[in-house]
């Protein structure tokens, strides 16, 4: 039982409406019908907004998740966003920072809880909606269980609908009424010694570290001719490129010149872009892949505290063969340093993750629709290769 899910218009594990048309779930309202006062806490917590252009705000909101945001099934690892990392993907195109939203100790001013919201422009099958995505939900370990995330969830809800938008995309390892998608996490090993040495994976059987190191080993650099670093004067060609490729799949953003910009930059251990621009025509771009930098800390170790780690994030195939544009960007991903590079099942990705010796993760990722059905065989929603949606 859901008891507070159960209360909102997100799909249902009970409706078994195999003929429901997409769109949205609640009656039609208006900005007007919508709450003016803020949700209540309870008496000693107090409401604030985590202006992320303050770094020291920025970084309470850093420490909050570096300790009490996601682990594994086995609380060995735990994410660990870098404040860079949350203000680039909080501070996007559109951002509002009224959507950035902090629960603080009255007396103490700590922040113990957050959750966030950034505009988006998402499409569902036929239907391009204007949606928030949500993320970075968290209440300190402390406050655990106390009923503390519906709220921030209900407060943050109404502060998206004030600006008359009334859809949301998120993702969660945890179920919940009631996925569109569940794709599964896959990680490709490139610095195994290390990945076995703290539980991430294992030796395999009948394989030696020394055998093992070598099945992993990547080439010195890239091998497309014409592969380079995204710049901002590529920005539209990309939008073009990438949004093109979007088209096939069933749930998915589309992203405008200034969005792309954004999102397809090159910042250091946050975010990194890369374009193949044809040899044969300068100028033309046939080609992106892209991924972004998530550390986690490994928790109780003696040695080693922090995993890098890459996940891939959007990439538009169109000269270069995908397989040869990811083992590009693992080939990068693994000469910075990293120790492994993860991809999820969704777009294209099946038809490399075998050939390029990425292993099935033990986590699952679950995506959701905020007051919105998407249809697919009768409520069951949609396959992993339908999803071209990566939030992060
Ligand atoms: S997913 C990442 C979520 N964060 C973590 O997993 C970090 C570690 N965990 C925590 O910080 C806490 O355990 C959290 C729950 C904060 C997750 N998404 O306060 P409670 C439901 C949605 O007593 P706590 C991400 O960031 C749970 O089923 N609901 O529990 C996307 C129960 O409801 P019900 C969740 O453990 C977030 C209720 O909360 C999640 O102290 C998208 C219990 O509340 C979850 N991940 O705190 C949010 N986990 O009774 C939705 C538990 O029904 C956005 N619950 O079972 C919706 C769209 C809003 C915008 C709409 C605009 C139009
Ligand atoms: O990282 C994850 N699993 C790892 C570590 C498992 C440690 C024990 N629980 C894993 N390792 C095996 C890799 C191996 C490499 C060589 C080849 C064979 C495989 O499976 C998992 C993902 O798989 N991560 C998590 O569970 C973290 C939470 C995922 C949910 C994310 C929610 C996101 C919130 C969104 O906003």
């Amino acid at each position: 039982r859901y008891a507070f899910w159960e209360t909102q218009p997100v799909a249902q594990f009970t409706e078994e409406d195999e003929l429901a048309e997409d769109g949205p779930i609640d009656k039609p309202k208006t900005v007007q019908d919508v709450r003016q006062e803020p949700y209540t806490l309870p008496d000693s917590f107090e409401w604030c907004v985590c202006d992320l252009t303050d770094d020291a705000v920025a970084h309470e909101v850093y420490e909050l998740l570096s300790n009490n945001y996601v682990e594994d099934d086995d609380a060995m690892f735990r994410f660990n966003y870098s404040a860079a990392f949350l203000k680039w993907c909080l501070l996007c195109p559109g951002h509002k920072l009224e959507w950035l939203v902090g629960v603080r100790v009255k007396a103490s001013r700590k922040l113990v809880g957050f959750i966030s919201a950034v505009p988006a422009s998402i499409r569902a099958n036929a239907s391009r909606v204007p949606m928030v995505e949500i993320n970075f939900l968290c209440v300190h370990k402390k406050l655990r269980s106390k009923r503390l995330a519906p709220v921030l969830i209900k407060e943050i809800t109404r502060r998206v609908n004030l600006t008359d938008i009334w859809q949301a995309a998120y993702t969660a390892g945890v179920l919940l009424p009631k996925p569109v998608a569940t794709c599964r996490y896959y990680h490709r090993s490139l610095n195994p010694r290390k990945l076995i040495d703290v539980g991430f994976s294992r030796l395999a059987p009948r394989m030696t570290m020394a055998r093992t190191i070598k099945l992993y080993k990547l080439p010195d650099e890239p091998l497309t001719p014409g592969l380079r670093e995204a710049r901002p004067e590529d920005a539209a060609k990309i939008a073009e490129l990438l949004n093109s490729q979007l088209e096939r799949y069933k749930l998915t953003q589309h992203f405008n010149a200034e969005e792309v910009a954004h999102w397809f930059q090159n910042i250091d251990n946050v975010i990194n872009a890369f374009v193949v621009e044809d040899p044969a025509c300068p100028g033309r771009l046939t080609d992106l892949v892209s991924f972004y930098t998530l550390p986690s800390s490994i928790l109780g170790h003696p040695q080693h505290t922090e995993l890098k780690a890459a996940y891939l994030y959007y990439t538009a195939a169109t000269a270069t063969p995908l397989k040869q544009l990811v083992n590009d960007a693992m080939t990068v991903a693994a000469g910075r340093g990293y120790d492994v590079f993860n991809a999820l099942d969704l777009m294209q990705n099946d038809s490399f993750l075998r050939d390029l010796k990425f292993g099935m993760g033990d986590g699952q990722l679950h995506y959701y629709l905020y007051n919105w059905r998407l249809g697919g065989r009768g409520g069951q929603g949609i396959q992993p290769g339908e999803v071209g949606l990566v939030l992060m």
